[in-house]
């Protein structure tokens, strides 16, 4: 198993004018599946990662092996933050919303330009790269706008997203340069509600936590310790090759690919074990 970036409900250009076709076809198919090749490369040794739903394994970093937990975080959280990005987007939408959304806006802030006022400013203010989040705490309930760098992911905080906005300048550089309030103002128009809607609907009836009964995210077969031997072999050659980097970059350079190289080898030698030991098992 691996994880996959889902087809767009719609055309790359059918949110024109607000986002263009030039700037979705490159956000989805290039930035997005980066983060989807990377996650799936970081993973490769505990397949059994990718059984889970990304956000169900954000929720759980904790019990992702210490060595590919970073990796996780930041190409897991690209892939989760952008499956969300593309769900609450669509063609013929924005305005004002309706139902029950409608309502738990302007119960908390007072209207719905109040809430798009407070979100506006948090997506305008954020300093550098990041997202900017419209979410519910799983345990409490509780609603807040929430913005986070990088590619942080409301899940790894044990929240559920309804609405989230992408700040990262290759949502917007294409068309706007670095005008972020005017993407920020193009995106509204964008917004589909409908399924922000539909998401607090599923957030207002989630299933209670039971922590106790989750399967656990352990690695216990031979087959998986090996693989983490390598994954923690390969790291520590990067992270070898990154403190020598300071003292020395050209010789960084030659012991990298060779400690790299060695990574490799040793993980195509122990896969290569692994078959010969199924070949044997039959
Ligand atoms: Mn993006």
């Amino acid at each position: 198993m691996a994880y996959k970036v889902s087809a767009l409900r719609f055309a790359y250009d059918a949110l024109e004018p607000y986002l263009d076709a030039g700037t979705m076809e490159l956000h989805h198919d290039q930035h997005h599946q980066t983060y989807v090749d990377t996650l799936n490369e970081a993973i490769e040794p505990y397949p059994h990662l990718a059984d889970l739903p990304i956000e169900n394994l954000l929720g759980r970093l904790d019990e992702v092996p210490a060595t590919i937990r970073t990796a996780v975080r930041n190409h897991g959280g690209g892939h989760a933050n952008h499956e969300f990005f593309w769900d609450i987007l669509g063609p013929n939408a924005g305005g004002v919303p309706k139902g029950s959304i409608a309502d738990a806006l302007t119960t908390q802030f007072g209207s719905f330009a109040g809430f798009q006022s407070l979100f506006t400013n948090a997506a305008a203010k954020h300093f550098g790269s990041g997202w900017v989040f419209f979410a519910g705490a799983a345990s409490t309930g509780k609603l807040e706008i929430i913005a986070l760098a990088d590619q942080d992911s409301v899940a790894a905080h044990g929240k559920i997203g309804l609405l989230c906005c992408d700040v990262w300048e290759h949502a917007y550089y294409l068309k706007y340069r670095n005008r972020r309030a005017d993407y920020l103002w193009a995106w509204w128009n964008v917004v589909a509600w409908d399924m922000v809607d539909q998401r607090l609907h599923d957030f207002m009836r989630r299933p209670s936590m039971a922590p106790s009964k989750k399967a656990s995210l352990r690695t216990t077969s031979p087959q998986q310790e090996e693989a983490g031997r390598y994954a923690e072999a390969r790291s520590a050659g990067r992270q070898e090759a990154a403190s020598a980097s300071a003292r020395d970059a050209q010789a960084t350079k030659k012991r990298f690919a060779k400690t790299g190289a060695q990574a490799i080898q040793a993980h195509v030698q122990a896969r290569g074990q692994r078959q010969q030991a199924r070949r044997d098992a039959r």
